[in-house]
């Protein structure tokens, strides 16, 4: 009898489910609204994701939750269409047309003993929301290989949704290019906290990394070479759409730049009639700014960004054309500001909205074009909010990865300081400078400048532990927000980075466990 009882024990601790709190969860971003209920939901190999019969939009998020639970559990989870009133256990994806309030990222998870639910009001919510179910997964569920071990997760409701609609991050793939295995590994990284912006620093001095069809020499010259002489390339006309895709399927928006007049060597060397004396320039692979630029008073040059915005354009399905305009140090200011004011004319004439580095608020700014705020000074910030345009905060002292955490840093520039990882957290964009407040801001975005990172391990020391941060702040502003909170989530994280191969930074400042 004795022997019974702990097999019937056993039995049934076996299937009673486990007390898991979701409050002691370690998501980033901090949801805004979490409701623990003491129990959880336990993903085995015969739970089925179903998905809203009449609608077909939502299965390829269905299926990309099944890719994405499959290597580590080895699960071949099903995704099937259910109508609503008959879904009783597992994963169910729903859009609820009614609630509006939940905008197009916000999403409520609700997870008992029995099923998941996860409602949104637009697709990129549910994605988001997928985003939470993952993190609330034990962290090996990010292996690639098959894990030991069972699959629960704390039940309790999540009510969430950003306070910035625009979360990102920039790769200049110029000083050091990376191929498209690359930058879709930068995206998964991004999309895994909620970012929904890319922005490729396409054109520099140092290389011209997009095929613009009626200028071939741009890439095929151009494209050539990178910082240190290493042989550079680009991406095809059809390899960017391969990328344009895969961050649509993440509900991440690719921002291409083209930057000028300033920054514009490669295409110099590559086309003579661009240049104000008619001589094409050498390639260059030094990585000094501010030594180069198109003539503003020639004709060829409205011609030349005209066909590249139209192409650029035409394989861009975002709004968002970035023009750069930084650092134009060789630009006469008048010639400047009648360039910004022509360009940002013909960014409107291919049906897209300019974005510059503030340095652009010298020109005339439509009220839909952005500026997006990296200097220590933050004058033409302003100088563009008193346009009526809105901002991006990117301030290079607290949100440039390529700035080092500290002076023993193996990699990374210094000349905005040093950003340790708490110095990276603490602060918000509506009190980051004054005159520029919550209004004026569509969101924050941290730049990776590449001029001494090679290798997508440099990319990812530089990048972890800081973004997750970053994504944070603009998903979730809160005014409670303490270094000595979040360090403590981030902490939590170093099991899923380990899982993810992520070659994190393991600074001293974080209790790592
Ligand atoms: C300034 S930030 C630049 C880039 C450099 C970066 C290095 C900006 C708009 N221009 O050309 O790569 O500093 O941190």
């Amino acid at each position: 009898a004795g022997q019974l009882l702990i097999i019937v024990m056993i039995f049934f601790s076996c299937k009673t489910p486990t007390v898991k709190d979701l409050a002691k969860e370690n998501l980033i971003p901090k949801p805004t609204k979490l409701f623990a209920t003491g129990s959880s939901f336990e993903l085995t190999g015969k739970t089925t994701i179903y998905v809203e019969e009449n609608d077909e939009t939502i299965r390829p998020i269905g299926n990309y939750l099944a890719d994405l639970i499959k290597p580590a559990t080895g699960f071949e989870t099903e995704v099937q269409g259910v109508k609503n009133a008959d879904f009783k256990k597992g994963i169910y994806l729903a859009l609820v047309e009614k609630n509006k309030d939940l905008g197009e990222e916000g999403y409520i998870l609700s997870i008992d003993e029995k099923k998941i639910v996860l409602e949104a009001y637009q697709l990129a919510g549910l994605f988001r929301g997928v985003q939470t179910i993952r993190q609330l997964l034990p962290a090996r569920i990010e292996s690639k290989d098959l894990q030991m071990g069972s699959w629960e997760i704390a039940s309790g409701t999540i009510e969430d949704a950003p306070d910035y609609g625009y979360r990102g991050a920039m790769l200049d793939v110029v000083r050091h290019f990376f191929d498209v295995t690359d930058v879709k590994r930068f995206i998964d990284l991004i999309a895994a906290y909620k970012m929904n912006v890319l922005h490729l620093h396409l054109t520099d001095d140092q290389g011209w990394r997009i095929e613009i069809k009626s200028w071939p020499n741009l890439t095929k010259h151009g494209g050539s070479t990178q910082v240190d002489g290493g042989k550079g390339g680009f991406y095809t006309q059809e390899e960017y759409t391969e990328l344009v895709k895969y961050a649509q399927d993440r509900f991440i928006t690719i921002i291409p730049e083209i930057d000028m007049p300033g920054h514009t060597n490669a295409a110099l060397a590559s086309y003579a009639e661009l240049n104000a004396d008619g001589k094409a320039r050498d390639l260059y692979t030094g990585t000094n700014v501010g030594f180069s630029t198109l003539d503003a008073n020639k004709e060829i040059t409205y011609k030349f960004i005209d066909d590249v915005i139209r192409e650029l354009s035409a394989m861009t399905p975002g709004p968002f054309i970035h023009i750069g305009g930084d650092e134009s140090h060789v630009t006469a200011k008048d010639d400047y500001i009648e360039f910004i004011d022509k360009v940002q004319d013909i960014v409107n004439a291919h049906g897209k909205q300019m974005i510059g580095w503030a340095d652009i608020a010298a020109g005339s700014l439509k009220e839909n074009s952005l500026a997006q705020f990296w200097q220590i000074k933050p004058d033409n910030a302003l100088k563009a909010v008193n346009q009526n345009v809105k901002v991006i905060m990117s301030p290079a002292a607290k949100a440039y990865m390529d700035i080092q955490y500290n002076k023993l840093c193996p990699l990374g520039l210094n000349w905005s300081g040093y950003i340790e990882v708490d110095k990276a957290y603490n602060w918000t964009l509506e009190s980051n400078v004054e005159g520029i407040s919550k209004e004026d801001i569509v969101g924050i975005e941290a730049p990776l400048w590449t001029e001494t990172i090679e290798t997508m391990d440099d990319i990812e020391f530089m990048v972890f532990p800081r973004l997750p941060g970053y994504a944070e702040l603009g998903w979730s502003s809160d005014v409670n927000k303490s270094w000595d909170e979040y360090k403590v989530r981030l902490a939590k994280q170093k099991t899923r980075f380990e899982f993810m191969d992520i070659n994190y930074y393991k600074s001293a400042l974080v209790p790592w466990v």
